[in-house]
């Protein structure tokens, strides 16, 4: 088995060298995948995944602008069409300096499984760009994304592809890119999610995805007779991930005792609790300001630079970052300091020796791909209302949210389940693969 797991992706490392994250998140999935592909006859001889991991198309392409001071502008911008198997590409945009093909390559890959687990009809793919809107003003983002919507517009459209936000893009650039495209297309469709409620958008889309994971963690641990009350949670990041995933924890009556950004993280022993939370939104989503800000305002809380969050002590952890943000060493000391679940908000922020130590260890682990889908779905929510012409009440979306997640953390047990023990890795990536592959082989060798 190791042998075939080598030589495929010895293979895919020759068409894609110097791409380090994409390599890393389809190892992942072969080392899992493959083993049920070899068991599985109606898989096996197909050359599937070697099929999955070839993007159906990539483009890429100038983004020129000029900047306040009006100096010219060069940016790249990207877009990932992955896999359309099961509905039209679906996946959001990172702006962010670090963007680069292997980075978006990755996101789309997982995106397929992802989007796959969330039982809603929607392909995968990602796209972005190396700006930084960081310091830039509401005016620049304005041209920025009117520009990369300028040449974005010709790929997508609400059958075709439907990006949404991720990284650097919030509902103020989804606003800049949705008018743009109006304008160029002369319709109003849903061809973006995330979408302001007063024009197009669902209720819960901006907290689905920390809400989401919330949800799905909630599961994991009541099926080992625990719940969140009580628990000390240590979160990273601060946007809207983030955001959210504190907000539903505070609900559930856990401890929040820490954000970060890219500066570093904050401490608050006492616990970050709704009041707390809403000063950080106000920070984070109205002054773009640092997180370090907080302890101007709580100064019984601690501001640690340059370090990330993992060293303090906690039952439940939620990286909600940003990629390779939690090494082998924090998964050790995690471990060491008692906690007992891992649940991933970002898009694969553990390292697989991260992982490792994890799954060595049989705490509970939820991959990206499964405990993050809550997003996307509620993405493919909106795009349900757009198509009714319709908006469904916050209740029935959170309902249908909630159920999704549910469905998701079945799927990854009926698949993952290894005894006494659920790997979630193996769940998630075997049960998004079976429905991808069935259409696959059903559309023929397209
Ligand atoms: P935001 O831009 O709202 O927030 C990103 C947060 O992560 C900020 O606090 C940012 O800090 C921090 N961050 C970003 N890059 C780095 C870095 N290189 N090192 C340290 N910190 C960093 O993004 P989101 O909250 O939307 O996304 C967070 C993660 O969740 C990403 O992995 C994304 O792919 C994933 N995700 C997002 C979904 C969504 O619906 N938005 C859905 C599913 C997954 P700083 O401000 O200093 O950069
Ligand atoms: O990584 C993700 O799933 C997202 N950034 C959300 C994608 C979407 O289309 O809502």
């Amino acid at each position: 088995m190791d042998k075939v797991i080598k030589d495929f992706l010895a293979e895919v490392n020759k068409r894609n060298q110097n791409e380090p994250e994409f390599m890393q998140a389809v190892t992942e999935v072969a080392e899992t995948v493959i083993p049920y592909i070899v068991k599985n006859d109606v898989y096996y001889g197909q050359n599937i995944l070697m099929r999955m991991v070839e993007p159906e198309r990539v483009v890429s392409f100038r983004v020129a602008w000029i900047d306040d001071q009006e100096e010219i502008q060069v940016n790249r911008g990207y877009r990932i069409e992955m896999n359309s198997a099961i509905g039209p590409y679906k996946g959001g945009l990172r702006f962010h300096p670090s963007v680069n093909l292997s980075v978006l390559k990755f996101l789309a890959f997982e995106q397929i499984f992802k989007n796959s687990l969330t039982t809603l009809p929607m392909g995968g793919g990602k796209g972005g760009s190396d700006f930084n809107p960081k310091g830039r003003t509401d005016t620049e983002v304005m041209r920025f994304c009117q520009s990369f919507m300028t040449e974005l517009f010709r790929h997508i459209g609400p059958n075709r592809d439907i990006p949404a936000g991720d990284i650097g893009v919030g509902s103020r650039e989804i606003g800049y890119m949705f008018g743009q495209y109006k304008r160029l297309k002369n319709e109003f469709t849903g061809v973006l999610t995330g979408k302001g409620i007063s024009w197009g958008g669902s209720l819960i889309r901006p907290e689905a995805t920390g809400y989401g994971v919330v949800y799905f963690v909630q599961k994991m641990m009541e099926h080992n007779g625990a719940g969140l009350a009580g628990k000390k949670v240590v979160i990273s990041g601060s946007g809207n991930v983030a955001q959210y995933a504190a907000e539903k924890t505070i609900q559930l009556g856990g401890k929040v005792l820490t954000m970060s950004d890219s500066s570093g993280y904050i401490y608050d022993a006492e616990g970050i609790d709704k009041e707390k939370l809403a000063h950080v939104m106000e920070l984070k989503n109205i002054k773009r300001a640092r997180i370090s800000f907080y302890i101007e305002k709580y100064p019984k809380a601690k501001f640690v630079a340059g370090k990330t969050p993992w060293e303090v002590p906690c039952e439940l952890a939620l990286p909600c970052a940003t990629q390779n943000e939690l090494k082998e060493k924090d998964a050790a000391l995690l471990i060491n300091n008692g906690c007992v679940c891992v649940g991933e908000g970002a898009n694969m922020p553990s390292t697989p020796e991260a992982i490792h130590q994890f799954t060595n260890h049989k705490i509970l682990y939820a991959p990206g791909k499964a405990s993050n889908a809550g997003g996307v779905a509620v993405s493919g929510l909106e795009m349900a209302q757009n198509s009714l012409r319709y908006n469904w009440s916050r209740e029935e979306v959170d309902d249908k949210l909630q159920s999704i997640m549910a469905e998701i953390h079945q799927s990854c047990m009926d698949f993952g389940k290894e005894d006494g023990y659920v790997n979630y890795v193996k769940g998630a990536n075997i049960a998004g693969f079976v429905k991808v592959a069935d259409a696959m082989l059903a559309q023929g060798v397209v």
